[in-house]
This record gives C-alpha cells, sequence and structure tokens, in this order.
C-alpha cells in the first residue's frame, strides 16, 4: 500500500516536472512594463511626461488609463503634427499587439502627469500604475533623471 502511494506520487512528480517541456504552447503571460522615467521639472512647472516601454503578452491588449498618487491627474498623450508644430493631446488608449514592444519616447507617444503639487527631482522615483484591457491593474517604478538626460540607446 505504502509502497503504491509512493509509486503513484512519483509519477505524479514527474508529471509535473515534464509539464513547462512538453507544452506545446509557450506559457501565458501578460503585458510588461519597463523602463519608466520621467525628467526633472523646474520650480513651478506644474507637468511632466513619463516614457516607459510596453511588452505585449501572450494576447493583445491596450492600455487605457494611467494614475499616479505624485500628480493629480495623469492623462496618455499623442504627439500629432499641425501646420508644421507637434502638439500633444489625450488620447483613448494606445494597442499593445501581442508580444510587441510599444515605446513611449520623447516627441511621441507618453504619459502625462498634470498639476504636480511639486516638482519632480532627480533621483527620486514614484509609483505609476497603469490600466489595461485585458491584464488589469500593473505597477510600475518610474525613475526621475535630471532635466539634461537622455534616455539610454534603444535596444
Ligand atoms: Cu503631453
Amino acid at each position: 500500500m505504502k509502497r503504491h502511494l509512493t509509486v503513484a506520487l512519483l509519477a505524479l512528480a514527474l508529471a509535473h516536472l515534464a509539464t513547462p517541456t512538453d507544452a506545446a504552447e509557450p506559457a501565458p503571460h501578460t503585458v510588461k512594463v519597463s523602463g519608466a522615467w520621467a525628467r526633472a521639472t523646474p520650480p513651478g512647472m506644474t507637468v511632466a511626461a513619463v516614457y516607459l516601454t510596453l511588452g505585449g503578452g501572450s494576447r493583445a491588449d491596450r492600455l487605457v488609463s494611467a494614475a499616479t498618487p505624485r500628480a493629480a491627474m495623469a492623462q496618455i498623450h499623442v504627439v500629432t503634427e499641425a501646420a508644421g508644430m507637434a502638439q500633444m493631446r489625450p488620447t483613448a488608449g494606445v494597442d499593445v499587439p501581442a508580444d510587441g514592444i510599444v515605446a513611449l519616447a520623447p516627441q511621441g507617444t507618453h504619459i502625462m502627469l498634470m498639476d504636480l503639487p511639486r516638482p519632480l527631482v532627480a533621483g527620486e522615483r514614484f509609483p505609476l500604475t497603469l490600466q489595461f484591457e485585458q491584464a488589469g491593474k500593473v505597477g510600475v517604478s518610474v525613475e526621475v533623471r535630471a532635466p539634461g538626460a537622455t534616455p539610454p540607446a534603444a535596444h
């Protein structure tokens, strides 16, 4: 009886071990947020842009909103050109294709923080929560960089 139980447990354990390599489909994964940063703001400036990279999950998703305790309001902005001038405006969302990479970078789509109660200081970090249609809420830590700082080279 004891021996039977041992064999059964062993079989169960082996079945478990075998699962990841035997699976035809890769394990499902959700959207990932990385490399979030913002420029430090001069005194009196109450808006700032956050840039980050969205890595798609196993199925397509969509970033629909953002929020942070560091600012009264956060909006997703896209940059468009009108009459030779770059203008930004709120957008309803950003599509993240399955296993795709979407970079929110300077001169392009960004998370706009508005009504900052105090300037962003280089070296500080603050939490940002992104709301996705599929993945739900995903939190990320935003790094504040010195005003002249440039983003790291794309990889
Ligand atoms: Cu903006």
